[in-house]
């Protein structure tokens, strides 16, 4: 793992109010559900499930256990679930002669409760750990927590009560406030029951990463994220269409670039909208293709006219990367992120996402009637460079500048249609099959999906279907219920962190089944 948090405090944004009152008018209206019959379950050592961690029914009636010090219960809701929780709590026995003291866990995986916070040491903050500790004076209560949780599962652990008398809880419930609910779209039913069930857990895993804003994670980091924008917009439009919510986004981003027009990897947007002074050379790219992805699903001239500025500004800015050679040389400061990993050379990654952005760039330019010519000379420039200098024709692969060949490049290329033709693409991932396949070192299913959207691209339909199935079929059998940030099918115990407590297992950018499926297979048979 090798994250830098970036600090930078003398960076300055800028703010456009008539911006964000736009996005402010997109806030979705939250859909409310309400989930309550929670079963009574206890872990158990269950060999395919993560880190062998299992639950089963206890068969017990929630209302009948009488729990004291040092007893413990945990409810399943049975799916992952994001919001509010609510219990009845109760005294059973003499006058409560002391508070009600209690620890409250909330997982979204039952491996989660396998696992103590103390023994949490790793880089992110350990406040997002879902732990609370509550002490209540008068019982009975119905006991409310301040924060919205991401879970299936709640583990009650009474500290104490006193000798004289027990606690008894009853009705807990769930509700839900996201901006869409699975029930609104229509189930997808396919040949391949295997594929079935990872289009029904993507669209589950988008659902709950949609609230106010996209969000990355509903457990951890719940925020807006380009990179993770991108993936989920093309989801949406797949499954949701709800076009306000791109919007939302799309203009937040727009109204809070830095000074210097770069804009940030992600946003908050409570107490008030505020960017983070995080920079990442693709994501603030990739706001340009979000943008020509909305265009190309809603075409709403406005809006384009509204943000062709800040997309044009993302792009004058990458190009300003560009050496005379026609190769990009980014700076440390504004890093290209392509996967958490760094057991890989980005850099020709890096040529490959400009490409990409500037292809989408050039048409926009063009919807707004305006000369392309410079960008198209560019781009002319950085395809050269890419088709002779970074493609080794001996192999048939993409290389970076000092001669390393590995899967993220080619994929990349492919994306951006670097190779010449059709045929040329499909060869080079013909050859990544053949010489670069297994994936090794690559944990997050953000990856993972751009490397089966290239070998969808090209036609090799099979080895996506068997990629797809590897990757996202194991977390599955694993037993998620939403997609998770990181995995690693070598390692399924993995997690970037060190402790799965701190992991997301409903991550935005692991949605993406729901797009392939729909685009490369759905619409192909049809
Ligand atoms: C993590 C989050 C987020 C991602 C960034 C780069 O903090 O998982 O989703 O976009 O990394």
């Amino acid at each position: 793992m090798a994250f830098k948090f970036q600090i930078h405090n003398d960076i300055q944004f800028q703010r456009n109010e008539q911006f964000l009152e736009k996005s402010r008018s997109l806030i979705p209206a939250p859909k409310r559900e309400n989930f309550a019959g929670a079963g009574v379950v206890r872990l158990i050592e269950d060999p395919i499930k993560l880190e062998r961690v299992g639950v089963e029914e206890t068969n017990e009636n929630l209302s009948s256990l009488l729990l004291g010090q040092d007893d413990t219960i945990i409810l399943d809701f049975h799916d992952h679930r994001v919001g509010s929780f609510f219990i009845q709590a109760e005294s059973v026995g003499s006058p409560m002669d002391a508070p009600l003291h209690i620890r409250l866990r909330f997982a979204e995986v039952a491996a989660e409760l396998a696992h103590s916070s103390s023994e949490y040491d790793g880089w992110l903050s350990s406040s997002w750990i879902q732990e609370e500790f509550l002490h209540i004076d008068e019982l009975p209560a119905l006991i409310t927590l301040p924060r919205r949780y991401s879970f299936r599962f709640v583990e009650i652990k009474v500290l104490d009560t006193s000798p004289k008398w027990k606690v008894r809880f009853t009705n807990p419930v769930v509700i839900t406030e996201n901006a869409v609910s699975t029930n609104d779209i229509p189930p997808l039913h396919l040949k391949d029951p295997e594929l079935e069930a990872i289009w029904k857990v993507s669209v589950k895993t988008l659902a709950d990463c949609m609230t106010d804003v996209f969000e990355d994670g509903p457990k951890r980091d719940r925020r807006l994220w380009m990179g993770d924008l991108r993936l989920q917009a093309l989801s949406n439009y797949a499954t949701f269409h709800n076009e306000d919510l791109v919007l939302r986004c799309l203009y937040l981003f727009g109204a809070m670039p830095a000074s210097d027009g770069r804009i940030s990897a992600n946003v908050f947007v409570r107490p008030k909208e505020v960017a983070d002074d995080t920079f990442l050379y693709d994501y603030s790219l990739f706001f340009i293709s979000i943008l020509s992805d909305y265009m190309n699903e809603y075409g709403r001239k406005t809006v384009l006219e509204d943000l062709y500025p800040a997309a044009k500004q993302q792009m004058d800015l990458a190009l300003s990367f560009v050496k005379p050679e026609g190769f990009i040389e980014l700076d440390e400061n504004y890093p290209v992120f392509v996967d958490w990993s760094n057991e890989f050379n980005k850099e020709a990654c890096a040529q490959a996402v400009t490409i990409y952005a500037l292809r989408q760039f050039i048409d926009l330019t063009r919807q707004m009637n305006q000369d392309p010519a410079f960008y198209e000379q560019m781009l002319a420039q950085l395809l050269d460079y890419a088709r002779t200098t970074l493609y080794d024709a001996e192999d048939g692969l993409f290389q970076t500048r000092d001669g390393e060949k590995n899967i993220a490049s080619q994929v990349w290329m492919v994306l951006a249609n670097v190779p010449v033709d059709c045929e040329q693409a499909k060869r080079v991932m013909e050859n990544t099959l053949a010489s670069l396949f297994p994936v090794r070192d690559i944990a997050t299913p953000y990856m993972y999906s751009h490397i089966t959207e290239a070998l969808f691209k090209t036609g090799l339909t099979d080895a996506a279907v068997k990629l797809m199935k590897d990757y996202w079929g194991k977390m599955i059998e694993l037993g998620a219920d939403t997609f998770w940030e990181a995995f690693d099918p070598d390692r399924p115990d993995y997690s970037p962190y060190g402790n799965p407590i701190i992991s997301s297992y409903c991550h935005a950018w692991s949605c993406t089944p729901a797009y392939l499926i729909q685009k490369y297979l759905v619409k192909k048979s049809i």
